[in-house]
């Protein structure tokens, strides 16, 4: 099976989305995800000016050289960039494989692990009070699994208290906009969520939450040893990970669990993180990490330390990414969670799809291939509009921080 064209689809549907079109010579078409948060058109331009020239006429059953000649080929190796492009051409692909053998394809990986992918949900809101409703709300949705993030008193803007309530969109601005942050009020806080998070909603729901990588390593320990009473699900990016012999840190100072990964592009970013088993959960997912055949690589590496998945999936990812993801976690025998941050009903039209919710878990559906569609027509009502996301300054003197 030759593939005869390939295109790049750059829609924005209430956001910004990438997606790759495969063809080929026996009629089938596969899509992927190329959606980087901020970076949508540095994608867009690797793969129209430097991959998709590369592949035509190759035979698109080649899933795995195709991934090693666009790897190994760049010389450039690694990367968000690189390797969302790669993702993308990898989803395409096993999309294709799965339609021409006419298996959803989560049965082309191993078949079904478990009967659903248990799901996590995001409650928000401006403080301790409408953030537990939040969490409650989530509950009666039928969520098992639920992230908690509310904003800071004295603090103007936070990250993951958003605009909207069943989904979140960070890229906020056409330039990046600038949050405040404060270390020590964000460290008095964010017990006394917990501690009134737990208290409304008992212990038969898994609560979760993300750091967002705004603490030192010491101050990381001090958090997660302050939220062990709460029995969090995981405490999430609690550090910048490009040091990650910072986690032992952690490690040595708290049993909260611990989630990373979801900017994470290979193997090699987590190789350490997992071999000497600093972290619990591994958040990379298909879109950024090089597609299911990279993932598939991390996960068994993981599962042999006992690291279970919990791939990212934020609304920044696209429909496409959540069905391909969501049958790698129907296979994967380690995993953990999944995040589930919904779409708008504009993004939902643009991307059909076969994937579904149901009382906190979610199933991938039987159609061929990852059972996401796009509606070119549809998409090309909503052109690309840039957005940046938040930067984050030190409140007290206006360092660049992390945000
Ligand atoms: C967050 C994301 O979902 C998460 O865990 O870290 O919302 C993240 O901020 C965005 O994906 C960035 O584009
Ligand atoms: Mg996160």
């Amino acid at each position: 099976m030759k593939i005869t064209n390939a295109r790049v689809i750059v829609c924005s549907p209430g956001r910004n989305f990438v997606t790759l079109k495969i063809e080929t010579d026996e009629g089938l078409t596969g899509i992927g995800d190329a959606t980087l948060n901020g970076r949508e058109l540095s994608v867009a331009s690797y793969l129209t000016d430097h991959v998709i020239p590369c592949l035509i006429g190759r035979d698109a059953h080649q899933i795995e050289d195709i991934w090693q000649f666009l790897y190994k080929g760049a010389y450039w190796r690694r990367g968000p960039v690189t390797m969302s492009a790669i993702a993308a051409v990898d989803i395409a692909l096993w999309d294709i494989k799965a339609k021409a053998a006419g298996l959803p394809l989560y049965q082309l990986l191993g078949g079904a692990s478990r009967t659903g992918v248990m799901v996590y949900g995001h409650a928000n809101g401006r403080d301790i009070a409408e953030t537990t409703d939040e969490v409650l709300r989530y509950a009666e949705l039928g969520y098992k699994a639920i992230r908690a993030q509310s904003g800071v008193p004295g603090l103007d803007k936070v990250y993951g208290v958003g605009r909207g309530r069943l989904f979140y969109e960070p890229a906020d601005a056409d330039l990046p906009s600038e949050h405040d942050w404060s270390t020590e009020k964000y460290l008095d806080h964010t017990p006394k969520l917990f501690d009134a998070v737990r208290s409304a909603i008992g212990w038969d729901h898994h609560l979760l939450h993300d750091v967002h990588h705004r603490l030192t390593p010491i101050e990381a320990a001090r958090l997660g040893k302050s939220l062990e009473p709460y029995r969090l699900f995981w405490m999430e990016d609690a550090t910048p990970a490009e040091n990650q012999e910072a986690f032992r840190l952690i490690r040595q100072h708290t049993v909260t669990p611990l989630a990373v990964g979801e900017i994470f592009n290979t193997i090699w970013d987590c190789k350490d993180l997992i071999s000497q088993q600093l972290i619990d959960y591994i958040r990379a997912t298909v879109v950024h990490a090089g597609g299911i055949t990279h993932l598939r690589r991390i996960a068994d590496f993981a599962a042999m330390y006992q690291v279970r998945t919990g791939c990212h999936g934020a609304t920044d990812l696209s429909p496409v990414c959540m069905g391909a993801a969501l049958h790698f976690d129907l296979w994967v025998p380690n995993f953990g969670v999944q995040e589930y941050m919904r779409h708008t009903d504009e993004t939902d039209a643009v991307f059909p799809h076969a994937y579904s919710f149901d009382r906190g878990f979610m199933h991938p559906g039987e159609a061929p291939g990852h059972g996401v569609d796009i509606d070119e027509a549809m998409a090309a009502r909503y052109p690309y509009q840039r957005a940046y996301l938040p930067v984050n300054r030190q409140q007290h003197d206006g360092t660049l921080w992390s945000w």
